[in-house]
């Protein structure tokens, strides 16, 4: 532990080596003399500084917490204790889904420093898709990372106890989801200070706004979103929180981690495809389409492989307080029908979820850069507007969707389709 780590102070490039250099745990790692380390900032996020430290024996990185949310400034002061929490969910991500995240090296409470791998030759998803790179595998990531953390995390498979001291720890992480309880279910449904859409989205964002069935559906999720404890959520599982190479992918970035519902991750993360399919016309012209069936195959897929992990889990690691085996298989009934039942459940609230997503990216504060970066403005109100109905249609469908194949159906015929 670093003498001066009572105090936070926020890290630099040029404080970095000298202030963990004489972190024995750190350094030893990173090799070589600290004065030689080569550190860049390189956080690209809206909350917090991360460094890749290269010394002469590895690359890190190091990140580090801020006491306010970098995207606005000192105005909005956030917590230093997330950085407990990501380490928290870091470490039970490792366990439940092994190889998808980052490997911890060190954690620094007072400092709200987690010092991590760094990932060799991985680039942020969300950059590859707006390149209209392919990422081999990345399906059988994303169903299976989210199927295992889902199902592991919860009484499916947790000891009842065990859940609810995981459910007390993480309870304490309040702020960030509470940015989620504002920012993705609440803002975007009406005019609140920090929001802004782009200049011709205004027919539509009244529509939305105008829509007393469609709030209260997105009422319904954040009620659900808040109140129910089913698992260990990422939290946060957009494509800028995943990382890839051309054949591999990881997770990173748990800090909004909650117990929440086992459909929330899987279904913010195929909003976030479906708003890089449909940002794609600007980036690739003419040549769109081809990548955009990759993207729908991508979200095909991954919901494919999230049944059949979930379904595999269910049959062989069941071992919680729910659906226990005494009250089926070791009375002679077959308990898939209930596991069936358990994944409608999570589907409709993927949808729901997947939905609001889409709402938010483009009409609260924090957008994302698939349609942030298309400079023709008329061109980006036309693919938001597309997006942002096909998400009402989603919310309005309360689960009564055909599945990963109908979510691309309709993502197709919305791509058709003029709003504006
Ligand atoms: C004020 S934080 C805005 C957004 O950034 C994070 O990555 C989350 O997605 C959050 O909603
Ligand atoms: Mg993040």
């Amino acid at each position: 532990m670093m003498a001066e780590s009572r105090h936070y102070r926020a890290l630099s490039v040029e404080t970095l080596p000298d202030r963990l250099g004489g972190v024995a745990e750190i350094a030893s790692k990173i090799g070589g003399d600290a004065s030689s380390w080569k550190v860049r900032e390189v956080g690209d996020g809206n909350l917090n500084l991360v460094f890749i430290v290269a010394g002469a024996s590895r690359k890190v990185i190091v990140k580090q917490a801020l006491p306010f949310v970098r995207l606005v400034g000192e105005s909005w002061p956030l917590p230093l204790y997330r950085a407990f929490h990501e380490h928290n969910a870091l470490v039970r991500q490792a366990v439940r889904a092994p190889g998808s995240v980052p490997e911890v090296l060190h954690y620094d409470e007072p400092q709200a420093m987690i010092v991590m791998e760094f990932l060799e030759r991985h680039v942020v998803l969300r950059r590859k898709l707006i390149n209209g790179e392919r990422v081999a595998g990345l399906a059988s990531f994303v169903g299976k990372f989210c199927a295992r953390t889902a199902f592991r995390g919860s009484e499916l498979s947790m000891k009842s106890a065990d859940k609810k001291a995981d459910v007390g720890l993480f309870s304490g992480n309040v702020e960030l989801p509470a940015i989620t309880e504002a920012l993705v279910f609440t803002d975007p449904y009406h005019d609140a200070e920090m929001n802004n859409h782009t200049a011709g989205l205004d027919p539509v964002v009244a529509r939305l706004r105008g829509d007393a069935k469609l709030k209260t559906k997105a009422q319904r999720m954040l009620q659900r979103f808040a109140s129910n404890t089913e698992t260990m959520m990422h939290g946060d599982l957009h494509s800028g929180s995943i990382m890839s190479t051309a054949t591999r992918s990881r997770a990173i970035d748990p800090e909004f981690a909650q117990y929440g519902p086992m459909g929330f991750d899987i279904g913010m993360l195929v909003a976030n495809f479906l708003m890089a399919y449909f940002s794609q016309p600007a980036h690739r012209g003419e040549d769109a389409s081809s990548y955009q069936e990759w993207i729908l195959d991508v979200v095909e897929e991954s919901c494919a492989v999230f049944e059949s992990e979930f379904r595999r889990l269910w049959a062989t690691e069941r071992s919680g307080m729910l659906y226990p085996r005494a009250l089926f298989e070791d009375q002679g009934h077959d308990s898939m029908p209930a596991c069936e039942a358990v994944l409608a459940g999570i589907w409709r609230d993927a949808w729901s979820t997947c939905g609001i997503e889409m709402h938010r990216r483009c009409l609260t504060l924090a957008h994302n850069a698939d349609f942030e970066e298309i400079e023709d403005v008329a061109l980006r109100a036309r693919l938001e507007a597309r997006n942002l109905m096909m998400g009402a249609a989603l919310v309005h469908a309360d689960g009564d969707v055909a599945g990963g194949a109908g979510v691309c159906e309709i993502a197709r015929s919305f791509n058709e389709r003029d709003f504006l």
